[in-house]
């Protein structure tokens, strides 16, 4: 029931321009959410779905652990494919491609959702909208580096994914996962969706477009980047979220 996005306005050149809706840290199967555990999917769907977007990126710790429960796994899944897009699938540190992780359970082995490092080797190719998706999947709960990718794009779009730290100065040297500015600068893609973060904003040193997007129930918000022939804007649109905010 949700808009596959071909509804988005065309751009004045009369090329339509690329939504893409992003999100991450939803931690599904934890157990501080407020409300039903898999309310905060639901409107991560509804506001794809209101802003017609073109595909959807979980970037991480979509799980809170390979312990979710059964109800919630398959829920989750079910609400996925329902969603009438592309769903692209980032595993993180909390739901790492590890021998046990949840997404090699029967719930996603026959369903249209795409896992990094799952269904291929770090990158997806959506034909019909020339987009390029990579990022590197957490494999273990070890220290990665999210950004170890190829840098340049072999399709018309691109968009990368990567769930760490951004390194803002020597304060992070010590975390893991950390994605340093020249690493984020030297990557060809028109947005790259970080996740990790609860708190959504922009990294790097503005040379390109890399934005965190903060988890649905802190941010309440999901961000959508509006990939066109010459600029990318990236907004955040509110969820409608039940319970009050923190
Ligand atoms: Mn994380």
């Amino acid at each position: 029931v949700h808009s596959t996005g071909n509804e988005a306005s065309p751009l004045p050149n009369g090329e339509r321009e690329l939504v893409v809706a992003h999100t991450s840290d939803l931690h599904l199967g934890g157990r501080v959410h407020r409300g039903g555990p898999l309310d905060a999917l639901q409107a991560v769907l509804e506001a794809a779905a209101e802003t017609h977007s073109d595909v959807l990126l979980l970037v991480g710790d979509v799980f809170d652990s390979h312990r979710a429960s059964a109800s919630v796994v398959e829920g989750a899944v079910e609400m996925l494919v329902e969603a009438g897009i592309p769903v692209i699938i980032l595993p993180g540190n909390h739901d790492p491609l590890t021998p046990d992780a949840v997404y090699r359970r029967a719930a996603f082995a026959e369903a249209d959702v795409h896992v990094l490092g799952l269904h291929s080797d770090g990158s997806v190719l959506l034909a019909e909208l020339e987009l390029e998706i990579s990022g590197v999947p957490h494999l273990t709960y070890a220290d990665m580096s999210p950004l170890a990718l190829r840098r340049d794009r072999t399709a018309k779009w691109r968009v990368v994914v990567a769930h760490g730290h951004w390194h803002r100065g020597s304060e992070d040297s010590h975390r893991g996962w950390l994605i340093p500015d020249h690493e984020l600068a030297a990557i060809d893609a028109d947005y790259i969706a970080l996740g990790h973060w609860d708190v959504p904003q922009p990294a790097g040193d503005g040379s390109v477009a890399a934005y965190y997007s903060g988890s649905p129930e802190l941010a309440r918000t999901i961000n959508i980047a509006r990939i066109g022939a010459d600029r990318v804007d990236v907004s955040r649109h509110p969820l409608r979220l039940a319970h009050p905010a923190r």
